[in-house]
This record gives C-alpha cells, sequence and structure tokens, in this order.
C-alpha cells in the first residue's frame, strides 16, 4: 500500500507526491518568515457557537496560522454548500516566497488533473499553516505529544496542495471512519520539503484524511512564537474559497464578531493587518 520504494515523484489519478519539491533555499527563506508569525491557539466553539450534543467544548490539538482568509474553528470552517457565509474572515496575504511557489503548484495541479476535477477560477488562495509537535505543561514542563489529526475532509472546493517541514508524518486516506485495515486507501509517509496534492473523486469527496503520528526522531524543534508547545513539523494546507465567500471581519454579524474578537485582538499584536481589520468602521 505504500506509494513508493524511491524518494520518487509519485502521480495517480487524483494524487501528486514530490517528496522533495521545496528547494533548500526557499525552506530556508519560508522557515525564517515563520519565525516573524505568532500562531494562535483556538478554541473548537464559541459563546454563539455552543458544542452540541454529546460534544464539549476543547481546545484544537495544536496552534495554527491561516492566510488568504482565517477560517476560525469556532466559526466553524467552510462547509459547501450550505456553510459558506461568516466563516471565512479576510487574513494577511501571503509571502512573496509562498506566491512564487504557488504559481508552480497551481501549474502542476492543473496539468495532473482532470479538467472536471478543478473548478473555474479555481487559486490557492487560502493556506492553513499547522504546527505539529507537544504541547508542554507550563508548571512542570512535562510534554504531551499532540502530533496527529483524526479523520476529516477538506470541504473547500478543488485540490488542496500541502507543504511539509520538519519531521515525517505518517498519513492516510480511508474510506468511512471505522478503523478498519482495508478502509485504508493509500498511506505513506509525508517527507520534509515535500508536496502533495490531492483532488478528485476518491482522494478529495470520498476518502478522509488523517495524520496518524509525526516521526520524533530528529530531536531537533523549530524555534517559533509559540509558547508551552514544542513544534517538530509544520505543514501548510493550500485550498481554494471563492472570493464572494470571503469577509471583511466588520461585515459579520455581531454575535460573529464578538466570538472571534479575543482572537482578532490577539493576532492585531503582531499583525498590522488585524490592527487594521479592528480600525475599520463598522
Ligand atoms: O498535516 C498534514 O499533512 C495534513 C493536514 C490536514 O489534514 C489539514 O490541514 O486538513
Amino acid at each position: 500500500m505504500a506509494i513508493r520504494k524511491n524518494k520518487e515523484i509519485y502521480r495517480t489519478e487524483g494524487l501528486f507526491y514530490h517528496p522533495s519539491f521545496v528547494k533548500r533555499e526557499e525552506k530556508a527563506e519560508i522557515i525564517a518568515w515563520l519565525q516573524t508569525l505568532f500562531p494562535i491557539w483556538e478554541m473548537r466553539y464559541s459563546e454563539h457557537n455552543p458544542p452540541p450534543a454529546g460534544d464539549e467544548q476543547r481546545q484544537l490539538k495544536r496552534p495554527v496560522y491561516w492566510l488568504g482568509n482565517w477560517q476560525f474553528a469556532c466559526l466553524n470552517y467552510y462547509h459547501p454548500p450550505k456553510g459558506i457565509h461568516n466563516r471565512c474572515v479576510r487574513a494577511e496575504d501571503y509571502p512573496q516566497v509562498l506566491k512564487k511557489m504557488l504559481t508552480v503548484i497551481e501549474g502542476i495541479t492543473k496539468s495532473h488533473f482532470k479538467r472536471n476535477d478543478v473548478p473555474k477560477d479555481w487559486t490557492l488562495n487560502t493556506c492553513l499553516i499547522n504546527f505539529y509537535g507537544s504541547s508542554i505543561d507550563p508548571v512542570t514542563g512535562k510534554k504531551t505529544d499532540q502530533a496527529r489529526v483524526g479523520d476529516h475532509k477538506d470541504f473547500e472546493l478543488g485540490p488542496v496542495a500541502s507543504v511539509s517541514f520538519g519531521e515525517r508524518a505518517f498519513f492516510q486516506f480511508v474510506l468511512g471512519k471505522k478503523d478498519l485495515k482495508n478502509n485504508i486507501v493509500k498511506e505513506f509517509w509525508i517527507d520534509d520539503s515535500s508536496l502533495q496534492i490531492f483532488g478528485g473523486e476518491l482522494y478529495k469527496e470520498k476518502a478522509f484524511h488523517r495524520v496518524q503520528r509525526v516521526e520524533n526522531k530528529l530531536k531537533n524543534p523549530f524555534k517559533l512564537n509559540v509558547e508551552y508547545f514544542e513544534t517538530r513539523r509544520i505543514n501548510f494546507t493550500f485550498r481554494y474559497v471563492p472570493k464572494e465567500h470571503i469577509i471583511d471581519y466588520k461585515n459579520l454579524p455581531d454575535e460573529l464578531r464578538s466570538d472571534i474578537l479575543p482572537y482578532m485582538e490577539q493576532l492585531a499584536q503582531h499583525s498590522e493587518h488585524f490592527r487594521q481589520a479592528l480600525r475599520s468602521p463598522l
């Protein structure tokens, strides 16, 4: 079931994997830029979006940062066809190094994927940056590994591109949520500096994907502005949200503005974009 034996580019319908896509200098530039960010911890729910029956309020397992638009967890993420309004709040633009890289990634996507699998106007205008690692207890210093993501789908339209740095992650596409061996469609290790693009009926619409674990071999965590957390892998997933579904903070309904205000204020401490968003007249 492994997709490759050698460090070769892998292509199949709906899936593209390049194990060493990002050049060493690009990686250095991206990591230097990441060191200027202040990722935040989000809670899954909020005052106006409380946990549904059977669920409870919880912190996400990792700090995050979004570019293009911020899909706050408590706004329930972008989920077409019904969940398209008031979910994607305009955020900072990409740095130059990512813009350049994305031109290449969009080109690969358009030549690899079937025309029907790439929506009209598709462009990778949204990015979630996930920081994987261990939380550190502020009192005891005890580390707890939180480097995994459960089964889920990315609901943004069209192919999703994923770029990773740091330790290797064990990634799976599975059919259905039951933990059965024969549910696995594809599984493989995701390398440092790799690019994965997935889309189409099987990998994007039918299958769930998950990160089962992240290796902990290098003992060389990233130096980032995240307190009480040791990051050993960073993943960027680039996605597409139609621009009519991206909303300015000031145009959100009052109760949603109030739910995300603490996050906006935290982001504004280090970002001109979010300072401006808070200053804009309603
Ligand atoms: O970290 C990864 O490789 C996958 C991240 C992911 O599943 C997501 O951002 O939706």
